[in-house]
């Protein structure tokens, strides 16, 4: 750390990310400048307390002349040509997690993926807990890494996006994986090899590679590890048991979140912490009170019949795949899906929504597109007015899922913010 008390250090943009690495710099002593391309950023009041000076507005090439290190944020694609100009001249680029990784002594199991980060990042946390570890658990789900560094923690499970990979080059993890691969992002990637490559970067410096034997994207030439799979790998499912290197180790009944998703979540989680040799029963216990998180498949409440079903981090094509394979009895889901399509393909989606979305109900910027799909989709303007076509049309044994495929702030804060405004919704729907 001492090396950058004599380098001139840019921290780039302000949102937790920023806020987090301002607040890491300050604690060490560490002087820098910020800058954020938003007029108005947030946090901007704690900026100007601690940096030794700031640049909110519009980016320009002045402001990183005679610059040693930017940390950059996530949510700013490398490939803006004032940091693809500033790289040219020599400035080094990292993120927060870089900062993490090169200070970290502790064991990391690290966890990157299109689909079930989230999900399988919480779980891993859970099994570590039960087996008596004191486990932090940050990253991409919301608690920047740099927040989590000081406390006496025996080792950290991280959640990370491609983003923040792309970033990142010291990281040393215990065991790391990719959980799967499928097209979201698209705006920041060339192509889906691009993504999947940022994605692999997981592994650069890991003692032990899962991969995901079913999604060839997630393979890679790392050190050989373990593979998870729905019926080949070395973690599989058969007869209703997790198996692990051909042996029955766990029945499925014991995971109580639904769905082959979240099952082959459970074996990447398994495979993650293969090397502790952790006793059955920590898994067991953990599987059985895992109720799985907010917004992610979860039953809002029955209606004359009507399942309600909210799965607003549903927020890319594999996901709503995934909610839709797992949740349908036939053709009976009526589907909500329509948001920012962040320039993703939606024709995956053609072949899952025929043989089971009895109605298709579209909203949003790309509800257009959505639409497409099928020929009946009915287009609607708001989350509302879908609610109440839903309503209108569901019949006993129908399942109205929110699975929008897309990501939400045209119309909301967050994806929390979405689901939060269907539950509203649907509880008011079933009682008019
Ligand atoms: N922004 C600007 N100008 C700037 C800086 C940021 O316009 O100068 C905009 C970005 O384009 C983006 C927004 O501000 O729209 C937020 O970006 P950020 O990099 O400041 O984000 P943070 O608040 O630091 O949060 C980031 C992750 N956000 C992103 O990757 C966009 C959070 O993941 C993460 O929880 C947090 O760091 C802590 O590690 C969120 C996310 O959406 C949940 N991640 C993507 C995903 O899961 O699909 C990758
Ligand atoms: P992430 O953090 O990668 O976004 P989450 O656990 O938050 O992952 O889940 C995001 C969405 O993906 C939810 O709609 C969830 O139901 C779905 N999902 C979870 N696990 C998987 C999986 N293994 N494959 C496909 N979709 C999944």
């Amino acid at each position: 750390l001492d090396e950058l008390k004599n380098k001139k250090i840019i921290v780039l943009g302000l949102g937790v990310s920023g806020l987090s690495t301002m607040r890491f710099f300050a604690r060490k002593n560490i002087a820098f400048s910020v800058v954020d391309s938003r007029d108005l950023p947030p946090n901007a009041d704690i900026a100007t307390q601690l940096a030794t000076d700031t640049h909110f507005g519009a980016l320009n090439d002045t402001l990183f002349k005679n610059v040693d290190l930017i940390v950059i944020s996530p949510g700013i694609a490398l490939f803006n040509m004032y940091i693809q100009d500033a790289i040219t001249r020599g400035v080094e680029v990292i993120g927060d997690v870089e900062l993490f990784a090169r200070i970290n002594t502790k064991a990391v199991y690290a966890v990157t993926g299109s689909n079930g980060k989230s999900s399988v990042v919480t779980l891993t946390r859970d099994v570590l807990k039960q087996a008596g570890y004191k486990v932090a658990l940050a990253g991409n789900i919301g608690t920047p890494v740099l927040d989590v560094m000081d406390q006496d923690y025996d080792c950290y499970v991280l959640e990370l996006s491609s983003f923040q990979l792309e970033t990142t080059h010291s990281l040393v993890c215990e065991a790391s994986c990719v959980l799967n691969i499928s097209e979201d992002h698209m705006d920041r990637y060339d192509s889906l090899g691009d993504y999947a490559y940022a994605k692999q970067r997981i592994h650069l410096h890991s003692k032990h590679v899962v991969v995901n034997f079913d999604d060839a994207l997630t393979h890679c030439e790392q050190t050989p590890g373990v593979s998870f799979g729905a019926q080949q790998g070395d973690y599989t499912i058969s007869q209703q048991y997790f198996n692990v290197h051909g042996k029955q180790m766990l029945s499925t009944d014991e995971l109580k979140v639904i769905g082959l998703h979240n099952q082959l979540n459970a074996l990447a989680v398994m495979a993650l912490l293969e090397n502790l040799k952790l006793p059955v029963d920590v898994f067991k216990t953990a599987f059985n009170q895992f109720s799985g998180l907010a917004h992610r498949c979860q039953l809002v409440c029955e209606d004359n019949g009507v399942l309600y079903v909210n799965d607003s981090k549903a927020t890319n094509v594999g996901a709503t795949q995934a909610a839709l394979t797992s949740l349908a009895k036939g053709k009976n889901i009526i589907l909500l899906a329509g948001g920012v399509g962040k320039g993703a393909d939606f024709s995956p989606l053609k072949v899952d929504i025929e043989t089971t979305v009895k109605q298709l109900i579209t909203f949003g910027k790309d509800k257009a597109q959505i639409a497409a799909l099928c020929e009946n989709a009915i287009q609607t303007s708001s989350l509302e007015d879908a609610v109440l076509q839903a309503k209108a049309i569901a019949v006993s044994g129908d399942i109205v899922l929110l699975a929008p495929a897309c990501a939400s702030f045209d119309m909301f804060n967050s994806f929390e913010h979405r689901g939060d405004v269907f539950v509203e919704l649907v509880n008011k729907a079933v009682k008019s």
